[in-house]
């Protein structure tokens, strides 16, 4: 690769790269992990471990990085939610559907 090519891609690198933070909220058991995991590695599990505390996960796309926080629903770890939603370019909440 010439000087030039690579001077081009760091330019590009520069405008195109984007890095997101992303929070998930909801309930234990609404599914917030099966989510991530089914984003990230486009598979799906029926025997999850309930998470403690929170689980960091990131998923790139093409140019596009996501950290994905996955955050405990338990009561005790609700508090934790506001410090990691802090700043985060989404928030998603995750909630039962109960139609299923
Ligand atoms: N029927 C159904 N079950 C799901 C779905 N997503 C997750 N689950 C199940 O719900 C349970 C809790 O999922 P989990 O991802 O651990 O929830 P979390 O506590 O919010 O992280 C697991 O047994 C999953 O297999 C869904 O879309 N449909
Ligand atoms: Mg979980």
């Amino acid at each position: 690769m010439g000087l030039w090519d690579s001077l081009l891609n760091w330019l590009r690198s520069l405008f195109f790269k984007q890095e997101m933070e992303l929070s998930l909220v909801g309930l234990q058991n609404a599914g917030k992990t099966s989510l991530v995991n089914s984003i990230a590695t486009g598979g799906y599990s029926e025997d999850m471990i309930p998470t403690v505390g929170f689980n960091m996960r990131k998923v790139t796309k093409g140019n596009v990085t996501i950290k994905l926080w996955d955050l405990g629903g338990q009561r005790r770890f609700r508090t934790m939610w506001e410090r990691y939603c802090r700043g985060v370019s989404a928030i998603v909440y995750v909630s039962l559907n109960v139609l299923s």
